[in-house]
């Protein structure tokens, strides 16, 4: 079997395994085609198959139900290709029972198993039954076959003797153990901590206990990155200290693992997991939910690298157990192995040289979009080797990928791919003229300013864009590197996004006007939003009328005020111009070098409009103090230093064409554009969220109520925003 193109360590590999085992890994050649015996792996990593030294169960299994079917099932499908079933504190005909279960089932393979108890210390038992806790016994232990690990306390009585003479890996934990019968242990043959700081005296600077002893003899060191076992802080604490080869991630997962909250049995007690959190009758934590793969993801939010946070659940804990051919990818090592997307989702994994058949909907939903994100891309001449992609989450109409391609020359090409939302854009043909005749018209004039243009791909039939079969609408433009900013707190950023806007609508006044089409008829025409708004009430459609009653009042007697600007447009008292129409401050490309603006996005809504409602659009999305759909509305208000600071720099670059009447009405204009999209907010609550994405079922209600408290800041700060838009005219 040959899997080609994949990222291992950040470069293309050819990874070739036969028996089951690893046998050559050479750069790509980028020259196979996909078959049988050939898999196309591009846009995936590929990583050692996850190595648990310390799981008691998931999928609704305990290792003391002493039956494996399920659980090494749960675990191959979440990554986890061999693994220790843990015992509990129990007797011994139960815990021999475990030993001698069924172990050549499908899926993750067991290497043995981990003792827990019931060497153990009462004072520590955390989840453990104190019924069964003893000292230590050698020739019990010795009775048990394949037992890899045992977790003892030290303290106990024969500790000693026993970690001398028991021929395996001896964890200490559960233990109330001092500084110096660790350090004792330890020079006996102990060379770990379980769970480390779980279940054990905290490190106290007088009195290092275990884990003083662990940082003296560099050994082994347990850890569940769960996030609720340990602060992250503590996390990066071992990271730091113990590094990459000493720290072990373990799952300690039990049988509520992949089934939710609820009430279990563990160890023959009763156990209630609540938000995830396993908890004893007494409230002692009792084991984790989550599978490994969520703790190694876990870390690496916690800043922990990537590479490292890998090694430490596949080659620490396989080297610390003497499993030298598992965790490792490389010539000779067992064809263990996960294939993971750029989201750190697990697509594909293959157990002794076989991929298992997936179950989870990420592996499916991954190979889906991303033969379809390679299809689409290749029709408008993208090049180089497939490398990831990435959903872009901005915007509430279309949808955005960022997809990356390695170049020959080893340099990385990223492309923005696009499907158009036609319900919204009911002809998508127009807006890509628009987008051709203004593109074609900006290109010069951004150029000489050594400012990046925005480029569409076109397709061999010549045209920016592709329509599938099933009418999905497709367009594909340039890559810029640079940051798009949803809020920012720095003044000079939002001067910079006004004058970027400012200048957009000068460099567009020479471009003829009545060559574009209009793409959403009425789109800013406020009277006519408010129409639609009043007949969605009175048809009342998903009876959602009578909880919006407040928000109507307001919009009600605010109507005239927010028609004015309309009327005024209608009898031709301000002046059409070319506009953007969309001017929300994330649609303005930053340079990630000096936070100077660059480009332009989103140009969609390119049409004949009014200066005012470019400006007001703009003020109502970055001069707010809270986010576009903040719930708490005592949050939202508008920030005035912030508002000064888009004006400055919007009417600098545009006052010299600026009209009295326009002046007088920028500040109506972002009052009027605030209600109007309050407006378009509550319209689509009423009428079934058909329009905007939503990410809850009311957030068009949570959008509108917000739209609503801001416009209501505005009102009460108007003569001050009037004033401010006037001195910076005498000013310009
Ligand atoms: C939509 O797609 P996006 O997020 O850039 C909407 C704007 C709204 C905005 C509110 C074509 O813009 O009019 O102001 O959401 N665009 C269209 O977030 O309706
Ligand atoms: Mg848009």
């Amino acid at each position: 079997m040959l899997l080609y193109d994949v990222l291992f360590e950040g470069k293309f590999v050819d990874l070739t395994v036969e028996n089951g085992m690893i046998t050559s890994i050479v750069p790509a050649t980028h020259d196979h085609t996909p078959s049988d015996t050939c898999k196309d792996c591009s846009g995936l990593t590929v990583i050692p198959g996850l190595v648990d030294i310390h799981t008691h169960g998931c999928a609704g299994i305990d290792t003391m139900d002493a039956q494996f079917e399920e659980m090494c099932h749960f675990l191959a499908q979440n990554g986890t290709t061999s693994f220790l079933p843990t015992t509990m504190t129990m007797d011994y005909d139960s815990i021999l029972r475990v030993t001698q279960a069924k172990r050549d089932v499908p899926g993750a393979q067991i290497l043995g198993f981990h003792m827990e108890g019931p060497y153990i210390a009462k004072q520590y038992k955390g989840a453990q039954n104190e019924k069964y806790i003893k000292n230590p016994d050698l020739d019990e232990f010795k009775s048990l076959p394949d037992m890899k690990i045992v977790t003892l306390a030290p303290e106990l009585e024969g500790s000693l003797d026993f970690i001398r003479n028991c021929g395996a890996v001896v964890a200490l934990g559960h233990t109330a153990a001092d500084y110096n019968t660790c350090i004792a242990a330890m020079e006996a043959g102990a060379n770990c901590l379980t769970h480390t700081f779980n279940a054990m005296p905290p490190l106290h600077h007088r009195n290092p206990g275990p884990i003083g002893a662990a940082v003296e003899k560099n050994s082994y060191v347990q850890a569940i990155t769960d996030g609720l076992h340990l602060h992250p802080a503590v996390v990066k604490l071992l990271y730091q200290t113990f590094g990459p080869d000493r720290m072990v991630i373990i799952s300690d997962s039990m049988r509520a693992t992949g089934l939710g909250d609820g009430t279990y049995e563990f160890g023959g007690q009763e156990i209630t997991v609540k938000d995830s959190i396993a908890r004893t009758q007494d409230g002692a934590i009792a084991g984790s939910t989550s599978t490994l793969w969520t703790c190694v993801k876990q870390a690496v939010k916690f800043g922990i690298p990537f590479a490292d946070a890998v090694r430490m659940a596949t080659r620490t804990p396989a080297e610390m157990i003497h499993a030298d051919k598992k965790g490792r990818i490389e010539v000779g090592a067992d064809a263990d192995l996960l294939l993971i997307s750029p989201k750190l989702d697990i697509v594909e994994v293959m157990i002794a040289g076989k991929f298992i058949p997936m179950e989870n909907e990420e592996h499916h939903h991954f190979l889906e979009t991303k033969a379809k994100i390679q299809h689409i891309a290749s029709i408008f001449h993208s090049t180089g080797t497939f490398l990831s992609f990435e959903v872009i989450a901005q915007g509430n109409i279309n949808t955005t990928y960022r997809v990356d391609y390695r170049q020959e020359d080893d340099t990385v090409k990223s492309y923005i791919l696009q499907r158009v939302n036609t319900y919204v854009f009911k002809n998508p043909v127009q807006i890509m003229e628009n987008i051709r005749l203004v593109t074609n018209h900006l290109r010069n004039k951004v150029r000489r300013l050594g400012k990046p243009a925005l480029h569409y791909y076109s397709t061999s039939y010549n045209q920016n864009y592709y329509v599938e079969e099933d009418s999905a609408f497709w367009r594909m433009c340039s890559y810029i590197d640079s940051v798009a900013l949803d809020s920012s707190d720095s003044l000079d950023v939002l001067r910079g996004a006004g004058e970027a806007f400012g200048q957009f609508q000068t460099q567009l006044s020479d471009f003829n006007a009545a060559l574009l089409y209009t793409t959403i008829p009425d789109f800013h025409n406020t009277a006519k939003r408010l129409q639609t708004f009043f007949e969605a009430i009175e048809a009342d459609e998903y009876g959602r009328v009578a909880e919006v009653k407040d928000e109507i009042a307001f919009i009600s007697q605010h109507a005239e005020l927010a028609s004015q600007l309309s009327a005024m447009q209608e009898n031709g008292e301000v002046p059409l111009r070319v506009t953007h129409n969309d001017t929300k401050t994330n649609n303005v490309l930053f340079s990630r070098k000096d936070q100077k603006p660059l480009v332009i996005i989103d140009l969609d809504t390119v049409m004949p409009g009014l200066a005012m409602h470019d400006f007001g659009d703009a003020v109502r999305f970055a001069a707010s103090t809270a986010r576009e759909d903040e719930p708490d509305v005592s949050k939202v208000a508008l920030d005035l230093d912030k508002y000064c600071a888009f004006a400055e720099g919007f009417i600098g670059k545009t006052a010299d064409a600026l009209t009295e009447r326009e002046i007088e009405t920028m500040a109506l204009g972002a009052i009027t554009i605030t209600i109007e999209l309050a407006v378009r907010f509550l319209t689509d609550y009423l009428t079934g969220d058909k329009y905007f994405k939503i990410l809850y079922p009311e957030h068009n209600l949570v959008r509108a109520r917000c739209q609503l408290a801001l416009a209501k800041d505005m009102l009460a700060k108007r003569e001050k925003m009037e004033s401010i838009v006037r001195e910076i005219v005498a000013k310009v």
